[in-house]
């Protein structure tokens, strides 16, 4: 046979696959046989319809995963229902195996109330624990390691449980990849990373996404078990996937498989497919899952045409009245209250008061106390960063840690905090909690896609709460350069969704801290570095909380209200020091979100004056922010401008006379002293 000129890989790809579609039955039971096929032919009659539909202008948009049934298919008939499943934007295949009701997708897909994001969010990104699926974000990477966390918790609970997550081949590009398959394997996790290899990326093929024979040769480099399986051919896929599940439910270990396959429609309805050469479709479209398994089970006359009628009419019938009942449910309704109350999961806060003992201590012993107090009360908490175990962290809060918690709850990370921030995601959902360390602040910026778009987003998306605190050692003072000295809360603070704690008092750290662990919610904990072993407090020696949200007025006066927080408190109790005529209000905010602008007020009604003083650089900071916020609502009782003072708008430089320029710390008395004559 002559092979026409397109990309060799593809040509490969199609001749290997075309020889070896031949289906073997393995001992697997008639029955198991025949729901193969229905649970194919399902999806691919759902898409059908909303082929339909879409042309009709009834649904926006959509993904096609036409052509690729045998491998959604395959891999959830392997698994068992409470086993997590993490599907893409291709796989509706697992959705309907894990038999979610018909209307609820389609109520889903038309953003109604019936569906699973309550219309926040559209076709496949949402999850469900009622089908132990978790849907994708966007960004395709981070949830590879959402399935490192969700397995990590089966791995420590001993539960025998194998979890699934898939990619496209264009994903495998992200980073997030990379990090998955390598915590995964350095922690012997039981994932299955599914690669879906259909050819293309939006429009990118395979040879301009990577430079290998097979995808399934990195698991290789990982130093895990891989396997190349033929993704349209459903006996393969789902022998190998059960006869995997089941060893991996007794010998937990990740193992990296790559489906061959094509995506026989474009990237999306409207993208379409001119870029795909015309013999490259007809090739595979002679490779199509459910025709040809059709053929086989006429041929073994397991099947036979009325029977395939009379299981096709019955879809078409659920179909239909299943798109009925989304049709006649009407439009959301916007209500803002319901839209805000959904940001966090609920929380009680329980005041626990400590019972005995004071210990004058720095504020990294508070933290370290506060942290170690909170892994005695909650078995279910795991703390995962780098070094933090036999070394006991840079900062050495977690010292002596992994004598008392043991390894599997005090974990070393690789250098990954993206895939480590997704794994701590991966924890919350599959019933732990997570604490995470960040080194130094400075390097969330290589988590951010996680933090902002998968923990904070996903209990306003579709319910699911994100109950993770991230550790954040940072701020400058401390002569570190531009890498080892940012205080980033504003990175943070602008995202709904997470909460961010500032303290910059010992007493104030260890009761946080407390509250923060308790909360479902992500949160964010400043921990100053400067302030680390320079600030001692008599501290309370057990167990106790402190609630979000209450600023801490820590001098009172009639001329002028300071507002600040972190170490800038520090640098206003000196300034006030020096200057023992100033008659001002000194709050410290303690916690940026939820903030204590009630509290703001309320002193600017009594003093008149306003001067916020943050280490960060101005712009865009949490001092604009209170400022606005007073001149909007406190407008009638200033007596002056709102003056904010903060760092230089330059990334924070490394020599100290540098540093000292670029800090507010200098600038902070004469803004006060004119502030106070204005
Ligand atoms: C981080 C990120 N970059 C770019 C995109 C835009 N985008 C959405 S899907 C897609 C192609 C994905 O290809 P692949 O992973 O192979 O999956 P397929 O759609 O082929 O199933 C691209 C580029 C995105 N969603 N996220």
């Amino acid at each position: 046979m002559e092979w026409p000129l397109f990309a060799t890989f593809n040509e490969r790809k199609a001749r290997t696959i075309e020889t070896h579609m031949q289906y073997q039955k393995k001992g697997i039971s008639n029955q198991t046989l025949l729901a193969l096929y229905e649970r194919m032919l399902k999806p691919r009659m759902v898409e059908e319809k909303m082929l339909i539909l879409l042309r009709q202008g009834k649904v926006s948009k959509w993904f096609s995963g036409i052509g690729q049934e045998a491998i959604s298919v395959g891999v959830a008939s392997a698994m068992l229902p409470d086993e997590y499943i993490l599907p893409m934007h291709r796989n509706l295949g697992v959705f309907t195996t894990r038999e979610i009701p018909l209307y609820r997708l389609f109520s889903q897909w038309q953003g109604k109330a019936g569906g699973f994001t309550k219309g926040r969010d559209r076709s496949f990104h949402f999850g469900t624990q009622d089908y132990n699926i978790v849907g994708m974000i966007s960004h395709l990477g981070p949830q590879l390691g959402v399935a490192d966390g969700i397995a990590l918790a089966d791995l420590i609970q001993e539960r025998k449980k194998v979890t699934a997550v898939f990619t496209g081949e264009g994903g495998t590009s992200e980073g997030d990849f990379h990090e998955a398959l390598n915590i995964a394997s350095v922690w012997n996790l039981p994932v299955l990373f599914c690669i879906e290899n259909n050819g293309y990326g939006l429009s990118t093929p395979t040879k301009e996404q990577y430079n290998c024979e097979n995808l399934s040769d990195k698991g290789i480099g990982y130093g895990m078990e891989s396997y190349t399986i033929d993704g349209n051919n459903i006996l393969e896929v789902y022998s190998k996937l059960d006869t995997l599940c089941k060893e991996i439910r007794e010998n937990p270990r990740p193992v990296l498989l790559e489906f061959k396959t094509f995506r026989m429609r474009g990237h999306e309805e409207a993208s379409g497919t001119k870029y795909v050469p015309d013999e490259v479709m007809d090739i595979w479209a002679k490779k199509d899952p459910i025709e040809n398994y059709e053929r086989f089970l006429l041929k073994e006359e397991l099947l036979d045409v009325a029977h395939i009628d009379a299981i096709k009419s019955n879809i078409e019938t659920e179909i239909n009245a299943h798109l009925q009942l989304a049709f006649d449910e009407k439009e959301i309704s916007s209500a803002e209250p319901n839209e805000l109350a959904d940001v966090f999961k609920e929380f009680s806060y329980e005041e626990s008061s400590p019972s005995t003992g004071i210990q004058n201590v720095r504020l990294v012993d508070a933290i370290s106390q506060g942290l170690r107090q909170s892994m005695e009360k909650h078995e279910n908490l795991v703390i995962m960063g780098q070094d933090i175990a036999e070394y006991g962290g840079v900062f050495k809060i977690t010292d002596g840690f992994i004598n008392d918690f043991g390894k599997d709850r005090v974990r070393n990370t690789p250098i990954c905090e993206s895939g480590i921030i997704a794994a701590a995601m991966g924890l919350s959902i599959n019933g732990m909690k997570a604490v995470v360390e960040m080194q130094f602040a400075d390097f969330a910026s290589s988590g951010f896609n996680p933090i902002v778009n998968y923990l904070a987003k996903s209990h306003y998306r579709w319910g699911e709460k994100a109950d993770v605190v991230i550790r954040m050692p940072c701020g400058g003072d401390v002569g570190a350069g531009p890498f080892h000295s940012q205080t980033n809360e504003a990175w943070f603070t602008k995202t709904p969704g997470l909460k961010v704690i500032y303290p910059a008092f010992p007493y104030d750290a260890k009761g946080l801290l407390a509250t923060a662990i308790n909360d479902p919610n992500p949160v964010l904990f400043f921990e100053h570095k400067a302030l680390y072993r320079t600030v001692y407090q008599d501290v309370p020696s057990n167990y106790y909380t402190l609630p979000f949200g209450k600023a801490s007025l820590l001098k009172e006066g009639r001329d002028i209200s300071i507002v600040t927080y972190g170490a800038a408190v520090h640098w206003a109790l000196e300034t006030l020091e020096q200057q023992p005529e100033i008659n001002a209000d000194l709050l410290d905010l303690r916690t940026l979100q939820p903030l204590d602008i009630e509290a703001v007020y309320f002193s600017v009604k009594k003093t008149g004056k306003l001067i916020i003083l943050q280490e960060d650089s101005l712009f865009g900071g949490i001092a604009s922010d209170i400022s606005s916020s007073v001149m909007e609502n406190c407008f009638e009782f200033l007596d002056a401008p709102v003056i904010r003072v903060g760092s230089l708008e330059t990334p924070i430089p490394f020599a100290k006379t540098l540093e000292n320029n670029y800090l507010p710390k200098s600038r902070f008395k004469s803004e006060l002293l004119n502030l106070i004559a204005y």
